[in-house]
């Protein structure tokens, strides 16, 4: 089923709707205020993106069946652009709007006579070219507007001399040789519009979300929550337990902060991912073997298709990270594709 929304209120019923016949309504929705209403006397409304300024645009909302919306759509004008649009609600969906550029070029859309505005789930090929990144076991294919980058546990106490991964005993250069290409990637993402999301390992302060098994797990002098180099271990807002400098999240870049090692466990990172339509996840991170293969596995059950970007992702040892990539994209991509970053960041 697709969800649909319809520019302009209170036509329901009319015959403008015809080829909505046998949807559902769902109700009335605005868009957050970003949208101009791009019209001739506010007669044919349609709406194209702003910068600034800007109106909440009303409208209808409808639920149906894939023929139907083929159908919806085979009626509508052609060079429609297929983006991201919020809703004020704070959902955001893919819509069909009148592009900006094509606005200028035609201030008087009614030629296209009862041209409406529709918002759905659906993406346009030919406006949402699909990239391949060269990558094993063969071609990464994958639509940016419905691709994130998620980085994971690049996080001080793993990766910083002095941290608690070091204090532990382990190497932390493994880890830091993936800074670099990492933040190749992200500079990349960035620049592509992609959603860019961050995770950290952590708990509470009070602890209630860390299981006893972790906490012993290890008989170590000292576990999650007592106090480490950088503060309590694993304890959120603690220095050690904050993402390292060079790759800190920008305003507006979730931050998924989990108490264990898969992202999708006790997080809201499905529910944002969806919320998107994400389907493709670019992963970096550490340590190979363990958050970003979980999460990985993770997200591969959950039908996403995922990349892990070789050089930037690492294990205290070398050895688990070579094997973690080859169990990814053994036997046809078993659990998904690897890549460096230098053939991902070529392809964004
Ligand atoms: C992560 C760990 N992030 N190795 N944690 O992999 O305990």
């Amino acid at each position: 089923m697709k969800t649909l929304f319809v520019n302009g209120t209170l036509m329901r019923g009319l015959e403008l709707h015809g080829n909505l016949a046998g949807a559902e309504f769902l109700g009335e929705f605005k868009t957050s205020p970003r949208y101009r209403l791009h019209s001739i006397d506010d007669i044919h409304p349609g709406m194209f993106e702003t910068e600034e300024g800007g109106v909440a645009v009303t409208g209808e909302l409808y639920r149906m069946d894939e023929d139907l919306r083929r159908r919806v759509e085979a009626g509508e004008p052609p060079h429609l652009y297929i983006g991201a649009v919020s809703l004020e609600d704070g959902r955001v969906v893919d819509g069909v709007l009148f592009p900006k550029a094509e606005a200028v070029k035609h201030p008087d859309i009614s030629k296209w006579g009862d041209w409406r505005l529709y918002i759905n789930t659906k993406h346009q090929k030919a406006e949402r070219p699909m990239k391949h990144i060269d990558a094993e076991p063969y071609e990464f294919d994958f639509e940016p507007s419905r691709t994130a980058l998620v980085i994971i546990d690049m996080q001080r106490d793993f990766l910083e001399p002095g941290g608690f991964g070091e204090m532990l005993g382990n190497d932390v250069s493994h880890l830091r040789s993936t800074i670099e290409p990492t933040k190749r990637v992200l500079d990349a993402a960035r620049r592509a519009g992609l959603l860019v999301i961050h995770t950290r390992e952590g708990h509470a302060a009070h602890l209630r979300d860390l299981q006893e098994n972790k906490r012993i797990r290890g008989r170590g002098d000292r576990t999650i929550g007592d106090m480490g180099p950088m503060g309590r271990i694993l304890v959120r807002g603690e220095e050690g337990h904050d993402i390292i400098p060079e790759l800190y999240p920008q305003e507006g870049e979730p931050v998924i902060d989990k108490p264990g090692k898969d992202a999708f466990y006790a997080t809201d990172l499905e529910h944002i991912l969806r919320q998107r339509d994400i389907r493709y996840l670019i992963v970096c991170g550490v340590t190979t073997e363990v958050c970003v293969h979980t999460t990985v596995r993770a997200a591969n059950d959950r039908g996403f298709e995922c990349l892990v970007v070789a050089d930037a992702t690492g294990s205290y040892f070398p050895e688990f990270r070579r094997v973690g990539l080859d169990m990814i994209k053994a036997q046809g991509g078993i659990f998904g594709w690897v890549a460096d970053s230098g053939d991902v960041v070529k392809a964004l």
